[in-house]
Protein backbone atom coordinates (compact mmCIF):
# COMPACT_ATOMS: atom_id res chain seq x y z
CA UNK A 1 0.00 0.00 0.00
CA UNK A 2 1.47 3.44 -1.15
CA UNK A 3 1.45 5.99 1.09
CA UNK A 4 -1.39 8.08 -0.58
CA UNK A 5 -4.02 5.14 -0.91
CA UNK A 6 -3.47 5.14 2.82
CA UNK A 7 -4.30 8.39 3.50
CA UNK A 8 -7.18 8.54 1.23
CA UNK A 9 -8.73 5.78 2.97
CA UNK A 10 -8.05 7.50 6.36
CA UNK A 11 -9.49 10.77 4.52
CA UNK A 12 -12.69 8.44 3.85
CA UNK A 13 -13.03 7.32 7.55
CA UNK A 14 -12.91 10.64 8.39
CA UNK A 15 -15.26 11.56 6.11
CA UNK A 16 -18.05 9.44 7.36
CA UNK A 17 -17.27 10.48 10.99
CA UNK A 18 -18.28 13.91 9.93
CA UNK A 19 -21.28 12.52 7.80
CA UNK A 20 -22.68 10.14 10.92
CA UNK A 21 -21.86 13.11 13.45
CA UNK A 22 -23.86 15.66 11.31
CA UNK A 23 -26.72 12.88 10.26
CA UNK A 24 -27.29 12.77 14.38
CA UNK A 25 -26.64 16.38 14.81
CA UNK A 26 -29.83 16.77 12.29
CA UNK A 27 -31.74 13.80 13.49
CA UNK A 28 -31.40 15.36 17.13
CA UNK A 29 -32.21 18.85 16.09
CA UNK A 30 -34.97 17.68 14.28
CA UNK A 31 -36.16 15.68 17.31
CA UNK A 32 -35.86 18.27 19.58
CA UNK A 33 -37.66 20.91 17.42
CA UNK A 34 -40.38 18.57 16.64
CA UNK A 35 -40.25 17.24 20.36
CA UNK A 36 -40.46 21.21 22.09
CA UNK A 37 -43.12 22.82 19.53
CA UNK A 38 -44.79 20.44 17.23
CA UNK A 39 -46.21 17.28 19.61
CA UNK A 40 -49.54 17.44 20.23
CA UNK A 41 -48.49 18.31 23.65
CA UNK A 42 -46.16 20.39 23.33
CA UNK A 43 -47.75 23.55 24.44
CA UNK A 44 -48.19 22.41 28.06
CA UNK A 45 -46.16 24.22 30.14
CA UNK A 46 -42.96 22.38 32.59
CA UNK A 47 -39.12 21.38 32.34
CA UNK A 48 -38.08 21.09 28.76
CA UNK A 49 -36.02 18.00 29.76
CA UNK A 50 -39.39 16.36 30.46
CA UNK A 51 -40.59 16.84 27.12
CA UNK A 52 -37.47 15.58 25.18
CA UNK A 53 -37.26 12.19 27.50
CA UNK A 54 -40.01 10.39 29.95
CA UNK A 55 -36.62 9.37 31.65
CA UNK A 56 -35.94 12.84 33.60
CA UNK A 57 -38.64 12.13 35.91
CA UNK A 58 -37.41 9.07 36.26
CA UNK A 59 -34.34 9.98 37.47
CA UNK A 60 -35.89 12.18 40.42
CA UNK A 61 -38.51 8.22 40.74
CA UNK A 62 -34.95 6.12 40.80
CA UNK A 63 -33.74 8.83 43.50
CA UNK A 64 -37.23 8.56 45.21
CA UNK A 65 -38.03 12.20 44.85
CA UNK A 66 -40.66 12.38 42.30
CA UNK A 67 -43.84 13.92 44.59
CA UNK A 68 -41.72 16.95 45.75
CA UNK A 69 -40.40 17.17 42.23
CA UNK A 70 -43.27 17.14 40.35
CA UNK A 71 -45.03 19.38 43.30
CA UNK A 72 -41.91 21.93 42.99
CA UNK A 73 -42.11 22.52 38.86
CA UNK A 74 -45.36 22.89 39.55
CA UNK A 75 -44.90 26.00 41.59
CA UNK A 76 -42.66 27.28 39.05
CA UNK A 77 -44.21 26.51 36.06
CA UNK A 78 -47.67 26.63 35.88
CA UNK A 79 -50.86 25.05 37.28
CA UNK A 80 -50.62 22.68 34.60
CA UNK A 81 -47.35 21.01 33.70
CA UNK A 82 -45.77 19.03 31.13
CA UNK A 83 -43.97 15.63 33.62
CA UNK A 84 -43.45 13.15 30.94
CA UNK A 85 -43.50 12.64 27.44
CA UNK A 86 -47.73 12.21 27.69
CA UNK A 87 -47.75 12.52 31.12
CA UNK A 88 -48.96 15.79 33.06
CA UNK A 89 -49.67 16.84 36.33
CA UNK A 90 -51.79 19.57 37.70
CA UNK A 91 -52.32 21.77 40.85
CA UNK A 92 -55.49 23.54 39.66
CA UNK A 93 -58.74 22.39 41.47
CA UNK A 94 -61.04 22.80 39.12
CA UNK A 95 -59.01 20.52 36.84
CA UNK A 96 -58.62 18.45 39.55
CA UNK A 97 -62.26 18.34 40.33
CA UNK A 98 -63.33 17.57 36.97
CA UNK A 99 -60.75 14.95 35.65
CA UNK A 100 -61.54 12.67 38.62
CA UNK A 101 -65.45 13.22 39.05
CA UNK A 102 -67.57 10.24 38.41
CA UNK A 103 -69.51 11.32 35.65
CA UNK A 104 -66.36 11.88 33.34
CA UNK A 105 -65.22 8.65 33.72
CA UNK A 106 -61.52 8.32 32.70
CA UNK A 107 -59.60 5.55 33.36
CA UNK A 108 -57.11 4.94 35.68
CA UNK A 109 -53.74 4.80 33.75
CA UNK A 110 -51.91 1.62 33.13
CA UNK A 111 -49.69 2.17 36.19
CA UNK A 112 -52.25 0.71 38.42
CA UNK A 113 -53.56 -2.58 38.76
CA UNK A 114 -57.21 -2.64 38.54
CA UNK A 115 -58.48 -3.67 42.14
CA UNK A 116 -61.70 -5.68 41.50
CA UNK A 117 -62.70 -6.78 44.96
CA UNK A 118 -64.19 -3.73 45.94
CA UNK A 119 -67.69 -4.71 45.31
CA UNK A 120 -67.45 -8.12 47.18
CA UNK A 121 -65.17 -7.02 50.37
CA UNK A 122 -67.86 -7.73 53.06
CA UNK A 123 -66.69 -5.57 56.30
CA UNK A 124 -68.31 -7.77 59.20
CA UNK A 125 -70.57 -6.26 61.99
CA UNK A 126 -68.28 -7.14 64.59
CA UNK A 127 -65.16 -5.15 63.07
CA UNK A 128 -65.13 -2.93 65.81
CA UNK A 129 -64.75 -5.57 68.23
CA UNK A 130 -61.58 -7.19 66.58
CA UNK A 131 -59.85 -3.20 66.66
CA UNK A 132 -60.36 -3.14 70.17
CA UNK A 133 -58.35 -6.30 70.29
CA UNK A 134 -56.14 -4.52 68.38
CA UNK A 135 -55.93 -1.36 70.01
CA UNK A 136 -55.22 -3.60 73.60
CA UNK A 137 -52.24 -6.03 71.78
CA UNK A 138 -50.67 -2.61 70.40
CA UNK A 139 -51.17 -1.32 74.45
CA UNK A 140 -49.69 -4.60 75.95
CA UNK A 141 -46.53 -4.59 73.42
CA UNK A 142 -45.62 -1.01 73.89
CA UNK A 143 -46.23 -1.83 77.79
CA UNK A 144 -43.56 -4.65 77.42
CA UNK A 145 -40.94 -2.85 75.79
CA UNK A 146 -41.31 0.06 77.71
CA UNK A 147 -40.48 -2.56 80.62
CA UNK A 148 -37.37 -2.65 79.17
CA UNK A 149 -36.74 0.57 77.32
CA UNK A 150 -37.39 3.94 77.54
CA UNK A 151 -38.14 4.93 74.46
CA UNK A 152 -39.65 2.68 71.33
CA UNK A 153 -39.04 2.28 67.83
CA UNK A 154 -43.00 3.48 66.56
CA UNK A 155 -43.08 2.47 63.01
CA UNK A 156 -42.37 -1.33 63.26
CA UNK A 157 -44.76 -1.36 65.86
CA UNK A 158 -47.52 -0.01 63.24
CA UNK A 159 -46.23 -1.75 60.60
CA UNK A 160 -46.53 -5.18 62.47
CA UNK A 161 -49.82 -4.60 63.62
CA UNK A 162 -51.60 -3.40 60.43
CA UNK A 163 -50.63 -6.04 58.79
CA UNK A 164 -52.12 -8.75 61.04
CA UNK A 165 -55.04 -6.90 61.24
CA UNK A 166 -56.11 -5.96 57.90
CA UNK A 167 -55.02 -9.11 56.72
CA UNK A 168 -57.65 -10.57 59.41
CA UNK A 169 -60.53 -8.24 58.40
CA UNK A 170 -59.83 -9.23 54.41
CA UNK A 171 -60.37 -12.95 55.05
CA UNK A 172 -62.65 -12.34 57.61
CA UNK A 173 -62.30 -15.88 59.73
CA UNK A 174 -59.05 -15.08 60.61
CA UNK A 175 -58.07 -18.37 62.60
CA UNK A 176 -58.42 -20.22 59.82
CA UNK A 177 -57.28 -17.82 56.92
CA UNK A 178 -54.16 -16.06 59.08
CA UNK A 179 -51.45 -19.02 57.85
CA UNK A 180 -51.17 -18.42 54.63
CA UNK A 181 -51.60 -14.83 54.39
CA UNK A 182 -48.85 -14.28 56.99
CA UNK A 183 -46.80 -16.46 54.67
CA UNK A 184 -48.01 -14.04 51.51
CA UNK A 185 -46.93 -11.45 53.41
CA UNK A 186 -43.82 -12.55 53.86
CA UNK A 187 -43.33 -13.51 50.54
CA UNK A 188 -43.37 -10.14 49.40
CA UNK A 189 -40.47 -8.93 51.07
CA UNK A 190 -38.57 -11.94 49.37
CA UNK A 191 -38.14 -13.43 45.83
CA UNK A 192 -41.46 -15.11 45.37
CA UNK A 193 -42.57 -17.26 42.71
CA UNK A 194 -46.17 -16.58 40.78
CA UNK A 195 -47.01 -20.63 41.36
CA UNK A 196 -46.75 -20.43 45.04
CA UNK A 197 -48.43 -17.67 45.62
CA UNK A 198 -51.46 -19.10 42.73
CA UNK A 199 -50.99 -22.20 45.30
CA UNK A 200 -51.31 -20.59 48.37
CA UNK A 201 -54.68 -18.49 47.31
CA UNK A 202 -56.05 -21.35 45.99
CA UNK A 203 -55.45 -23.20 48.92
CA UNK A 204 -56.62 -20.94 51.13
CA UNK A 205 -59.84 -20.53 48.97
CA UNK A 206 -60.73 -24.09 48.77
CA UNK A 207 -60.48 -24.02 52.81
CA UNK A 208 -63.63 -25.79 53.78
CA UNK A 209 -63.81 -24.88 56.89
CA UNK A 210 -65.21 -21.48 56.50
CA UNK A 211 -68.54 -20.48 55.13
CA UNK A 212 -68.69 -19.24 51.88
CA UNK A 213 -70.03 -15.98 53.27
CA UNK A 214 -66.99 -15.60 55.01
CA UNK A 215 -64.79 -16.14 52.56
CA UNK A 216 -64.40 -13.48 50.37
CA UNK A 217 -61.59 -15.50 48.48
CA UNK A 218 -64.10 -18.32 47.67
CA UNK A 219 -66.40 -15.60 46.56
CA UNK A 220 -64.11 -14.01 44.00
CA UNK A 221 -63.01 -17.60 42.72
CA UNK A 222 -67.18 -18.57 42.38
CA UNK A 223 -67.92 -15.14 40.81
CA UNK A 224 -69.25 -15.71 37.51
CA UNK A 225 -69.34 -13.11 34.31
CA UNK A 226 -72.73 -13.10 32.15
CA UNK A 227 -70.58 -15.37 29.49
CA UNK A 228 -70.24 -17.71 32.86
CA UNK A 229 -66.52 -16.75 32.38
CA UNK A 230 -64.55 -16.29 36.08
CA UNK A 231 -61.90 -14.67 37.35
CA UNK A 232 -58.27 -16.37 36.61
CA UNK A 233 -56.67 -17.14 39.74
CA UNK A 234 -53.33 -14.92 38.54
CA UNK A 235 -55.89 -11.67 38.89
CA UNK A 236 -57.61 -12.09 41.58
CA UNK A 237 -53.75 -13.04 43.41
CA UNK A 238 -52.67 -9.97 41.95
CA UNK A 239 -55.77 -8.09 43.22
CA UNK A 240 -55.26 -9.38 46.83
CA UNK A 241 -51.75 -8.58 47.03
CA UNK A 242 -52.16 -5.04 45.22
CA UNK A 243 -55.01 -4.47 48.54
CA UNK A 244 -52.87 -5.70 51.45
CA UNK A 245 -50.31 -3.06 49.82
CA UNK A 246 -52.48 -0.72 49.40
CA UNK A 247 -54.12 -1.41 52.85
CA UNK A 248 -50.43 -1.84 54.80
CA UNK A 249 -47.94 1.15 53.62
CA UNK A 250 -50.81 3.66 53.80
CA UNK A 251 -51.97 3.48 57.34
CA UNK A 252 -48.38 2.40 58.92
CA UNK A 253 -47.30 5.66 57.30
CA UNK A 254 -50.04 8.02 58.38
CA UNK A 255 -50.14 6.09 62.32
CA UNK A 256 -46.35 7.49 62.63
CA UNK A 257 -46.86 10.66 61.09
CA UNK A 258 -50.05 11.37 63.43
CA UNK A 259 -47.55 10.22 66.15
CA UNK A 260 -44.87 11.88 65.51
CA UNK A 261 -46.74 15.29 65.28
CA UNK A 262 -48.24 15.09 68.43
CA UNK A 263 -45.05 14.19 70.09
CA UNK A 264 -43.71 17.49 68.80
CA UNK A 265 -46.43 19.56 69.39
CA UNK A 266 -47.12 19.49 73.19
CA UNK A 267 -49.73 21.62 72.77
CA UNK A 268 -51.90 19.83 70.96
CA UNK A 269 -50.93 16.32 72.34
CA UNK A 270 -52.25 18.05 75.73
CA UNK A 271 -55.49 18.77 73.95
CA UNK A 272 -55.78 15.76 72.65
CA UNK A 273 -55.79 14.39 75.78
CA UNK A 274 -58.05 16.43 77.53
CA UNK A 275 -60.32 15.60 74.73
CA UNK A 276 -59.85 12.09 75.00
CA UNK A 277 -60.04 11.88 78.88
CA UNK A 278 -63.14 13.40 78.55
CA UNK A 279 -64.66 10.98 76.24
CA UNK A 280 -67.21 8.53 77.99
CA UNK A 281 -65.74 5.03 78.46
CA UNK A 282 -66.95 1.90 77.64
CA UNK A 283 -66.68 -1.43 79.85
CA UNK A 284 -62.85 -2.25 78.57
CA UNK A 285 -62.04 1.49 79.66
CA UNK A 286 -61.81 3.05 75.85
CA UNK A 287 -64.38 5.33 74.51
CA UNK A 288 -66.37 3.90 71.70
CA UNK A 289 -65.05 4.39 67.98
CA UNK A 290 -68.32 6.62 67.53
CA UNK A 291 -67.62 8.42 69.98
CA UNK A 292 -63.63 8.82 69.07
CA UNK A 293 -64.39 9.83 65.55
CA UNK A 294 -66.85 12.83 66.54
CA UNK A 295 -63.87 14.13 68.76
CA UNK A 296 -63.06 17.60 66.61
CA UNK A 297 -59.69 18.06 67.87
CA UNK A 298 -58.54 14.42 67.26
CA UNK A 299 -60.08 14.64 64.02
CA UNK A 300 -57.88 17.87 63.48
CA UNK A 301 -54.98 16.74 64.48
CA UNK A 302 -55.14 13.64 62.03
CA UNK A 303 -55.92 15.82 59.20
CA UNK A 304 -53.28 18.09 59.81
CA UNK A 305 -51.05 14.99 59.51
CA UNK A 306 -52.51 13.94 56.17
CA UNK A 307 -52.03 17.14 54.84
CA UNK A 308 -48.49 17.60 56.04
CA UNK A 309 -47.38 13.94 54.85
CA UNK A 310 -48.85 11.85 52.20
CA UNK A 311 -50.07 8.20 53.17
CA UNK A 312 -50.16 7.17 49.77
CA UNK A 313 -47.78 8.33 46.52
CA UNK A 314 -50.29 11.15 44.75
CA UNK A 315 -49.93 9.03 41.20
CA UNK A 316 -53.36 8.70 41.01
CA UNK A 317 -52.83 8.70 37.48
CA UNK A 318 -56.04 9.13 34.88
CA UNK A 319 -55.65 8.38 30.99
CA UNK A 320 -58.35 11.29 29.79
CA UNK A 321 -60.64 9.98 27.15
CA UNK A 322 -61.04 13.00 25.84
CA UNK A 323 -59.50 16.19 25.21
CA UNK A 324 -60.42 19.69 27.21
CA UNK A 325 -59.23 22.78 28.09
CA UNK A 326 -58.14 23.17 31.94
CA UNK A 327 -56.60 26.42 33.23
CA UNK A 328 -55.94 27.79 30.06
CA UNK A 329 -53.89 24.76 28.88
CA UNK A 330 -55.45 21.89 26.58
CA UNK A 331 -54.68 18.63 27.40
CA UNK A 332 -55.12 16.08 24.52
CA UNK A 333 -57.46 12.91 24.94
CA UNK A 334 -55.05 10.29 26.17
CA UNK A 335 -52.65 11.76 27.92
CA UNK A 336 -52.35 10.72 31.28
CA UNK A 337 -52.89 13.34 33.94
CA UNK A 338 -52.22 13.25 37.63
CA UNK A 339 -53.27 15.60 40.15
CA UNK A 340 -50.12 16.41 42.74
CA UNK A 341 -51.22 16.08 46.55
CA UNK A 342 -47.98 18.16 47.43
CA UNK A 343 -49.02 21.20 45.33
CA UNK A 344 -52.52 20.98 46.36
CA UNK A 345 -52.07 20.34 50.12
CA UNK A 346 -48.85 22.79 50.30
CA UNK A 347 -50.67 25.47 48.73
CA UNK A 348 -49.99 29.04 50.34
CA UNK A 349 -52.98 30.88 49.17
CA UNK A 350 -55.17 28.39 51.08
CA UNK A 351 -52.94 26.92 53.64
CA UNK A 352 -51.12 30.08 54.42
CA UNK A 353 -47.52 28.50 55.94
CA UNK A 354 -47.96 25.27 54.28
CA UNK A 355 -45.59 23.37 55.97
CA UNK A 356 -46.89 24.47 60.11
CA UNK A 357 -48.60 22.16 61.68
CA UNK A 358 -51.38 24.42 63.23
CA UNK A 359 -55.02 22.15 63.52
CA UNK A 360 -56.65 25.51 63.96
CA UNK A 361 -56.97 25.68 60.33
CA UNK A 362 -59.66 23.09 60.69
CA UNK A 363 -61.00 24.56 63.98
CA UNK A 364 -61.51 28.11 64.22
CA UNK A 365 -62.19 28.71 60.72
CA UNK A 366 -64.87 30.49 58.99
CA UNK A 367 -67.30 28.29 56.84
CA UNK A 368 -66.09 29.59 53.73
CA UNK A 369 -62.41 29.10 54.27
CA UNK A 370 -63.44 25.49 55.23
CA UNK A 371 -64.90 25.01 51.93
CA UNK A 372 -61.49 26.03 50.30
CA UNK A 373 -59.45 23.89 52.39
CA UNK A 374 -61.83 20.76 51.85
CA UNK A 375 -61.65 21.46 47.93
CA UNK A 376 -57.64 21.16 48.35
CA UNK A 377 -57.29 18.36 50.68
CA UNK A 378 -57.31 15.18 48.72
CA UNK A 379 -55.17 12.42 51.13
CA UNK A 380 -57.92 10.29 49.78
CA UNK A 381 -57.75 10.85 46.68
CA UNK A 382 -61.33 12.43 44.91
CA UNK A 383 -64.98 11.19 43.51
CA UNK A 384 -64.97 8.39 41.39
CA UNK A 385 -62.17 6.49 42.58
CA UNK A 386 -61.93 7.40 45.94
CA UNK A 387 -59.86 5.15 48.47
CA UNK A 388 -62.10 2.57 49.52
CA UNK A 389 -60.09 1.95 52.73
CA UNK A 390 -60.86 5.20 53.75
CA UNK A 391 -63.02 3.93 56.75
CA UNK A 392 -61.44 1.34 57.45
CA UNK A 393 -58.21 3.35 57.71
CA UNK A 394 -60.12 5.80 60.38
CA UNK A 395 -60.58 2.48 62.14
CA UNK A 396 -57.05 1.52 62.24
CA UNK A 397 -55.63 5.11 62.96
CA UNK A 398 -58.15 7.14 65.68
CA UNK A 399 -58.80 4.12 68.51
CA UNK A 400 -55.00 3.05 68.62
CA UNK A 401 -54.09 7.07 68.93
CA UNK A 402 -56.78 7.57 71.73
CA UNK A 403 -56.19 4.34 73.51
CA UNK A 404 -52.32 5.40 73.62
CA UNK A 405 -53.00 9.03 74.99
CA UNK A 406 -55.55 8.00 77.35
CA UNK A 407 -52.54 5.79 78.69
CA UNK A 408 -49.61 7.52 77.85
CA UNK A 409 -47.82 10.93 76.47
CA UNK A 410 -45.14 11.12 73.99
CA UNK A 411 -42.27 13.16 73.07
CA UNK A 412 -40.01 12.58 70.02
CA UNK A 413 -36.43 11.01 72.00
CA UNK A 414 -33.69 13.43 70.52
CA UNK A 415 -31.23 11.31 72.66
CA UNK A 416 -30.58 8.86 70.04
CA UNK A 417 -30.07 10.97 67.11
CA UNK A 418 -32.61 8.56 65.11
CA UNK A 419 -35.20 10.57 64.49
CA UNK A 420 -34.25 13.67 62.77
CA UNK A 421 -36.09 15.73 59.82
CA UNK A 422 -34.02 13.61 57.24
CA UNK A 423 -35.25 10.75 58.75
CA UNK A 424 -38.69 11.72 58.57
CA UNK A 425 -38.50 12.97 54.97
CA UNK A 426 -40.97 10.76 52.78
CA UNK A 427 -38.95 8.97 50.08
CA UNK A 428 -40.58 7.41 47.04
CA UNK A 429 -42.89 6.72 44.08
CA UNK A 430 -44.71 3.77 44.59
CA UNK A 431 -45.43 4.27 48.65
CA UNK A 432 -44.02 6.67 51.07
CA UNK A 433 -42.06 5.18 53.36
CA UNK A 434 -39.81 7.31 55.38
CA UNK A 435 -36.32 7.73 54.21
CA UNK A 436 -35.50 6.21 57.74
CA UNK A 437 -37.89 3.88 59.32
CA UNK A 438 -35.95 4.32 63.03
CA UNK A 439 -38.13 6.51 65.04
CA UNK A 440 -37.42 6.63 68.50
CA UNK A 441 -40.30 7.72 70.87
CA UNK A 442 -40.66 8.39 74.28
CA UNK A 443 -43.73 7.48 76.21
CA UNK A 444 -43.79 8.35 79.73
CA UNK A 445 -46.97 7.26 81.92
CA UNK A 446 -46.84 10.53 83.77
CA UNK A 447 -50.02 12.97 82.37
CA UNK A 448 -52.82 10.57 83.96
CA UNK A 449 -51.31 9.66 87.18
CA UNK A 450 -50.32 12.86 87.56
CA UNK A 451 -53.50 14.54 86.73
CA UNK A 452 -54.86 12.23 89.76
CA UNK A 453 -52.29 12.26 91.92
CA UNK A 454 -52.35 15.94 91.87
CA UNK A 455 -56.27 16.88 91.91
C1 LIG B 1 -54.38 6.49 55.55
C2 LIG B 1 -54.52 5.47 54.76
C3 LIG B 1 -54.85 5.53 53.28
C4 LIG B 1 -54.63 6.52 52.36
C5 LIG B 1 -53.96 7.88 52.59
C6 LIG B 1 -55.16 6.06 51.09
C7 LIG B 1 -55.15 6.79 49.91
C8 LIG B 1 -55.76 6.40 48.73
C9 LIG B 1 -55.87 7.21 47.55
C10 LIG B 1 -55.30 8.62 47.38
C11 LIG B 1 -56.55 6.50 46.61
C12 LIG B 1 -56.98 6.98 45.22
C13 LIG B 1 -56.07 6.59 44.12
C14 LIG B 1 -56.57 7.18 42.81
O1 LIG B 1 -57.43 8.07 42.78
O2 LIG B 1 -56.05 6.76 41.78
C15 LIG B 1 -56.86 5.22 47.20
C16 LIG B 1 -57.53 4.21 46.55
C17 LIG B 1 -57.79 2.97 47.12
N1 LIG B 1 -57.55 2.60 48.42
FE1 LIG B 1 -56.71 3.71 49.86
N2 LIG B 1 -55.69 4.81 51.26
C18 LIG B 1 -55.52 4.44 52.58
C19 LIG B 1 -55.93 3.26 53.17
C20 LIG B 1 -56.55 2.22 52.51
C21 LIG B 1 -56.99 0.99 53.15
C22 LIG B 1 -56.85 0.68 54.64
C23 LIG B 1 -57.53 0.22 52.16
C24 LIG B 1 -58.16 -1.13 52.23
C25 LIG B 1 -58.79 -1.60 53.28
C26 LIG B 1 -57.44 0.97 50.92
C27 LIG B 1 -57.91 0.52 49.71
C28 LIG B 1 -57.97 1.29 48.57
C29 LIG B 1 -58.51 0.81 47.30
C30 LIG B 1 -59.08 -0.57 47.04
C31 LIG B 1 -58.40 1.87 46.38
C32 LIG B 1 -58.80 1.87 44.90
C33 LIG B 1 -60.15 2.48 44.66
C34 LIG B 1 -60.48 2.47 43.19
O3 LIG B 1 -59.60 2.22 42.36
O4 LIG B 1 -61.62 2.75 42.85
N3 LIG B 1 -56.85 2.19 51.18
N4 LIG B 1 -56.38 5.19 48.49
C1 LIG C 1 -73.73 -16.68 56.10
O1 LIG C 1 -73.39 -17.92 56.66
C2 LIG C 1 -74.03 -18.21 57.89
C3 LIG C 1 -73.53 -19.53 58.36
O2 LIG C 1 -72.20 -19.46 58.64
C4 LIG C 1 -75.55 -18.20 57.72
O3 LIG C 1 -76.16 -18.39 58.96
C5 LIG C 1 -75.98 -16.89 57.11
O4 LIG C 1 -77.36 -16.90 56.84
C6 LIG C 1 -75.22 -16.58 55.84
N1 LIG C 1 -75.57 -15.26 55.35
C7 LIG C 1 -75.79 -15.03 54.08
C8 LIG C 1 -76.10 -13.61 53.73
O5 LIG C 1 -75.70 -15.88 53.23
C1 LIG D 1 -53.25 27.75 44.90
O1 LIG D 1 -54.62 27.62 44.64
C2 LIG D 1 -55.22 28.76 44.07
C3 LIG D 1 -56.71 28.52 44.00
O2 LIG D 1 -57.02 27.32 43.34
C4 LIG D 1 -54.58 29.06 42.72
O3 LIG D 1 -55.14 30.20 42.16
C5 LIG D 1 -53.09 29.22 42.93
O4 LIG D 1 -52.45 29.43 41.68
C6 LIG D 1 -52.49 28.02 43.61
N1 LIG D 1 -51.08 28.25 43.88
C7 LIG D 1 -50.14 27.36 43.60
C8 LIG D 1 -48.76 27.76 43.95
O5 LIG D 1 -50.37 26.28 43.10
C1 LIG E 1 -51.46 -8.25 66.34
C2 LIG E 1 -52.83 -7.90 66.70
O1 LIG E 1 -53.08 -6.84 67.20
N1 LIG E 1 -53.78 -8.77 66.43
C3 LIG E 1 -55.12 -8.56 66.81
C4 LIG E 1 -56.02 -8.40 65.60
O2 LIG E 1 -57.37 -8.33 66.02
C5 LIG E 1 -57.82 -9.37 66.86
C6 LIG E 1 -59.23 -9.10 67.23
O3 LIG E 1 -60.09 -9.53 66.26
C7 LIG E 1 -56.97 -9.49 68.11
O4 LIG E 1 -57.41 -10.56 68.90
C8 LIG E 1 -55.55 -9.68 67.73
O5 LIG E 1 -54.75 -9.70 68.88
Amino acid sequence: MTIDSQSLEAGHICLSIVAVIILYAVLLIVFVTYSLFFLLYSHVPGPRLCKLSRHWVTFFDLRRQRPEKVAEWLVKYRLIIHVALVEVSIADSFAMRDIYSSSRRHEKSHYFDHFMTHNERSISADIEDRMRGWVVAVLDRIERQLACTESIDIFPLFSHFTWENFTSLLWNNARFNLPPVYKLGKLIGMVFTRFRNTQRISGAASDLNIPLNHSLLRRLHELEYVDGKTLSSDYITCGVLDNLHAAQATVTVSLTYVLYYLSRNAEWQDRSMEEIDGLPKEVDGFPSFATINAAPILEACIRKAYRLNLGSSGRAERAISFGKKYAGVFLPENIIVSASTIAFHYNATVFPSPSMFDPNRWLETSPEQLRTQGMMFIPFGYAARFCLGKAFATLEIKPPVAALYLRYSTHVDESTGMTTKESMRQAGTQDVLLKRFKMRHSFRKAYLDDRESTS
